[in-house]
């Protein structure tokens, strides 16, 4: 791992797993909305994209359009649906290390932002327990260009009063590991070479970076 100053982390498939609640709330709108079964498989399109462009994926997939009305109370419907599924999550679902390393690397003096599509960030930190280690949080609420943009992760080296060369991103989705190199960071793929070519370097999860 290079000398860095500043860490920012993506949430989810990097901290906690909400892919598997995206899931099922994406499923169910899918089979009571749009007529069609969503499938896991199809699930991994939606990994690091916003709310509102993964609904596009879906209506896609469906072979259906939406006016923009329509698509608002869609999102609306999901989210609502999500956001009850998170309501319970507690330290129990931190990924394996993620809480470990976060306090490591505050232990070394490196300040860290959250960089994360998702506009419920905030609650789900809570959740977990974690809010407190974050010096910075920036989330789908205070961007407004999706990954593979570098908005979220040049806003949060800035919020953190750090060139963006001095810090590294952790990232799961190929579009994130995508926006940070576009920022000039370097980029911890979290998942294999194959998934995250861009990376510089590759660990299955936070764990393997505990001292
Ligand atoms: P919300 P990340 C992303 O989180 C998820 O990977 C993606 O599936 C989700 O659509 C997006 O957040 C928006 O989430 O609907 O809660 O605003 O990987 O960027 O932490
Ligand atoms: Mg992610």
């Amino acid at each position: 791992m290079k000398d860095i100053k500043g860490a920012i982390f993506d949430l989810d498939g990097v901290i906690v797993d909400t892919a598997k609640y995206h899931y099922l709330a994406w499923k169910r709108l899918a089979n009571e909305e749009l007529g069609f079964d969503f499938t896991p498989e199809q699930n991994e399109m939606l990994k690091g994209v916003s709310r509102v462009r993964s609904l596009e994926i879906l209506l896609e997939l469906s072979g259906q359009t939406r006016t923009p009305e329509e698509q608002a109370e869609l999102c609306d419907k999901k989210n609502a649906w999500y956001v009850e599924s998170i309501k319970s999550i507690d330290e129990s679902e931190l990924l394996k290390g993620a809480k470990e390393y976060l306090i490591q690397l505050r232990n070394k003096g490196v300040l860290i932002s959250l960089g994360s599509a998702s506009k419920n960030a905030v609650p789900i930190l809570e959740g977990l327990g974690i809010v407190d280690l974050f010096d910075a949080i920036i989330d789908g609420n205070k961007v407004s260009k999706a990954k593979p943009d570098p908005e979220v992760f040049l806003k949060g080296a800035e919020a953190l009063g750090l060139d963006p060369a001095d810090c590294a991103v952790f990232e799961d989705s190929y579009a994130g590991v995508q926006a940070a190199k576009a920022g000039g960071m370097y980029a911890v793929g979290i998942g294999t070479p194959e998934a995250l070519p861009l990376a510089d370097e590759h660990v299955a999860g936070l764990y393997e970076l505990l001292d």
